[in-house]
């Protein structure tokens, strides 16, 4: 896709105000009215050093139909409009950037999770990583990268499904099948006897080939926090926003927010678009970070 829009910082803050006027269009572009510039999906930004990728506004069919190989019950499709455009990070949230903006490293780091600046960061919980959301606002805000107008969260399930598809209506988005060529997961590929090799462990972000609007490892390597809580439906309709609302109730009484994506220790099934799991938001695993998304307030 088009990369044309450079990461220089007032385009950029230009770019992003221009976003926030417009309306939403049917297809995959942001049209903005006159000589003014167009955002493309795809197109990319850079604030504090984190580069993100333009989701446009638009509609798509979020969950599995019912013919696809290895779905779950939870996965049934509903039709969801987003109508505003966000930008969403390229890559997992690395170490290396954790550090520069929050300092310590919220949890212990692990042989097979990796240790290093471009690693993913993972034994994090869903405050903390809501906590780096915030601080990295703030951060941008007062380097003028960001407009007041927008701020850093994590994805609800639609914007995360929205940009793991990239468009594709397929069980991923290669296809309707994932091999260890495409994504960082173990055990069987996904529908196809293709090769590569497991690592059995993480790998730094960007190794793996981006989707069509050049976001990286929305299959594999790190499980992703989510912002809503999980319900067992999938929530359709209008820029659905779940993460006010308790959805389904654990057994043992507790809730869990959404988590998306599957890791490194997974099958190729589980790196469906579609795949949802769900996680305590007071737990931390060695596979489970997280990925940023900037949107308008
Ligand atoms: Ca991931």
């Amino acid at each position: 896709m088009s990369n044309g829009h450079s990461t220089w910082a007032p385009k950029v803050l230009l770019l992003i105000c221009l976003a926030s006027q417009c309306n939403a269009p049917k297809n995959n572009r942001q049209q903005v009215s006159g000589t003014t510039p167009v955002l493309l999906a795809g197109d990319t930004l850079e604030v504090n050093g984190i580069k993100l990728c333009w989701c446009p506004p638009g509609n798509f069919i979020m969950g599995s139909p019912r013919n696809e190989a290895d779905r779950r019950p939870d996965e049934d499709q509903v039709e969801v409009t987003l109508t505003r455009g966000f930008w969403v990070g390229k890559y997992e949230v690395t170490q290396g950037q954790w550090k520069r903006v929050i300092g310590k490293l919220p949890g212990p780091l692990t042989a097979d999770g990796g240790a290093g600046e471009n690693f993913p960061l993972y034994n994090v919980n869903y405050a903390e990583a809501l906590a780096f959301c915030q601080r990295l606002t703030e951060l941008a805000h007062t380097s003028g990268e960001l407009s007041k107008e927008w701020h850093f969260l994590l994805p609800t399930e639609a914007q995360w499904e929205y940009a793991c598809r990239a468009g594709a209506t397929t069980a991923t988005a290669f296809g309707n099948t994932i091999s260890n060529l495409q994504a960082n997961f173990q055990g069987k590929p996904y529908n196809t006897n293709e090769g590569g090799t497991a690592l059995k462990r993480d790998a730094e972000v960007g190794s793996y080939p981006p989707n069509a609007w050049g976001v990286c490892d929305m299959h594999g390597n790190v499980v992703e926090w989510c912002l809503d809580w999980y319900h067992w439906k999938l929530p359709g309709g209008k820029d659905a926003d779940l993460s006010e609302v308790k959805g389904t109730m654990n057994r043992d009484s507790t809730f869990s927010r959404s988590r998306r994506g599957s890791a490194w220790v997974d099958d190729g099934w589980v790196c469906r678009c579609a795949f949802r799991q769900r996680f305590e938001p007071d737990r931390r695993y060695d596979h489970i970070g997280f990925r940023i998304v900037a949107v308008q307030k």
